[in-house]
């Protein structure tokens, strides 16, 4: 089987240090998560800014501060920035970090309700805008998906020449708003997509692990990290990132898949390094 891709999801927008108290806002403390994860076996680092006081920003210069800083450090690894950013932000805003031209960028595939009265708008001319943003600057997108109809979304889209094939997908499971995060629904997004994409699942809360154990097996790619759940098991508050990503490394081990460095998780996407 491939080798197993893991991506550390280090920090989000929604989080906060009063869920953990390792969240990083900082420059310093992005470093020190990312370290963590990349030390346990993260080849991938799908990134969120904060300013210090821990509000979120696609301020492109605060994602160069960043991402030069973790490089710096460890210049393998692949850092993948968020369009997404934070509820409410409008598109241009979103898309500041891809004028860094990443070798990776999430583009989330529709809209959804997001907790309470909160709404993460992505409608088809904002993913058509982003995509084409993408194809320009030659970067990858990992495609957000929080529900099966988002796949058909990046499905027609990519006939239409928005996305280019192979396509690869995150499935975000278990969001208030989204598709649940059982076993039958991950069976239904994975038999959902063509036989050459990739994917990676992110099982938001106590879901993290069940689903990360299930593409483990499946030969599938795992998004762990405190954007999706910051807790190692229940009732415990995870240490760090790197605590996270240790957990995913223990799960492959039993089931014999072995962990992708960045230069093979590159060759699993087709990404050449910039
Ligand atoms: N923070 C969410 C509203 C992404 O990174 O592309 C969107 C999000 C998805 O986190
Ligand atoms: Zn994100």
């Amino acid at each position: 089987m491939e080798k197993l891709i893991i991506t550390a999801a280090i920090s989000g927008a929604e989080v906060t240090k009063e869920h953990n108290p390792a969240v990083p806002y900082t420059v310093e403390e992005c470093v020190r998560e990312a370290g963590s994860a990349i030390r346990a076996g993260a080849s991938i680092i799908h990134l969120h800014v904060r300013k210090d006081d821990g509000t979120p920003t696609q301020d492109k210069d605060r994602f160069k501060t960043v991402m030069d800083a973790i490089h710096a450090q460890y210049p393998d690894v692949i850092i993948q920035p968020s369009t997404g950013g934070a509820v409410g932000m409008t598109n241009d805003e979103r898309l500041q970090p891809t004028e860094l031209n990443p070798e990776m960028a999430t583009l989330d595939c529709g809209t959804l309700n997001f907790g309470g009265d909160e709404i993460f708008e992505n409608t088809e001319n904002t993913i058509k805008y982003f995509g084409e943003k993408m194809i320009e600057r030659g970067i990858k997108p990992e495609l957000e998906v929080f529900d099966k109809s988002m796949i058909d979304m990046a499905l027609r889209l990519g006939e239409k020449g928005f996305i280019k094939s192979p396509m690869h997908f995150d499935f975000v499971m278990g969001v208030n708003g989204g598709i649940s995060g059982t076993l039958r629904d991950f069976i239904f997004m994975r038999g959902s997509i063509p036989a050459d994409a990739t994917y990676t699942v992110a099982g938001i809360g106590r879901f993290e692990f069940p689903l990360a154990a299930a593409a483990i097996i499946d030969g599938g790619h795992v998004r762990v990290g405190f954007e999706d759940n910051t807790m190692i098991s229940r009732g415990v508050v995870a240490e760090s990132n790197g605590q996270l990503v240790a957990k995913v490394v223990r799960l492959a081990n039993e089931f014999g898949r072995k962990i992708a460095t960045p230069a093979e998780a590159r060759e699993i996407l087709g990404l050449t390094k910039k």
